[in-house]
């Protein structure tokens, strides 16, 4: 079975976790602590040398990084990821969007202001507004988009919405109003509507 190192609370392990239980594949998830430096020591490094979970470590030893990539292995050839050109550079547009546009700014803003250290936070108020700022962008983006049609890509459930939805469906944590987007709340109900979906505070 492919272990999913990983931290529970992180939107880009959940995305991993929400397209496996929905792909049927079973995971052994491995739990690494936010604030303890875990994937920074050696023996992590030599499995992913950026540090950084998500990783998957398949049962023939290969690993792979980055929860964009680790989507796209997983849903090729399955309904989460569709077949024609066009909608796939569509999936890829959006899973882009997300780690640059997106993720930087709500994700982080969650991170600091609902997990870390109160003496840490201190450092980083003064990036706040930006932050805010940044991930208000990319919310007006999704709702214009979402203003005008039910999903991402493709016109159906794909990996870009639940490449999106990691980190809008929690966005309040960072402070984001999420009211005053309709288009967004509609597509947050519609993605957890999904018969097999689970909510990211669930385990395996
Ligand atoms: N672009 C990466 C971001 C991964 C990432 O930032 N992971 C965080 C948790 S959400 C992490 O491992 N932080 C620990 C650290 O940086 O030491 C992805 O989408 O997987």
């Amino acid at each position: 079975m492919p272990i999913l190192h990983q931290m529970q609370v992180s939107g880009n392990c959940y995305k991993v976790r929400l397209a496996a239980r929905q792909l049927n594949i079973p995971l052994t998830l491995k739990d690494y602590g936010l604030h303890d430096g875990a994937t920074r020591r050696p023996d992590f490094l030599a499995k992913n040398p950026n540090g950084r979970v998500p990783l998957m470590e398949f049962e023939d030893g290969r690993l792979l990084a980055e929860s964009g990539a680790i989507l796209w292995y997983l849903a090729e050839n399955t309904p989460l990821l569709p077949s024609d050109r066009w909608d796939r550079a569509e999936v890829l547009q959006w899973m882009f969007f997300e780690q640059y546009s997106h993720e930087p700014y709500i994700a982080v803003a969650r991170f600091w202001l609902a997990f870390a250290p109160k003496d840490q936070l201190q450092k980083k108020l003064h990036l706040v507004p930006e932050w805010h700022a940044k991930g208000k962008a990319a919310l007006d983006v999704m709702e214009t988009h979402l203003g005008a049609h039910d999903w991402f890509a493709g016109q159906r459930y794909s990996i870009a919405d639940i490449a999106l939805y990691g980190y809008t469906h929690c966005a309040a944590d960072g402070g984001f109003e999420l009211s005053s987007y309709p288009a967004i709340g509609a597509w947050l109900e519609r993605v957890a509507s999904h018969p097999s979906h689970v909510p990211l505070s669930e385990t395996w």
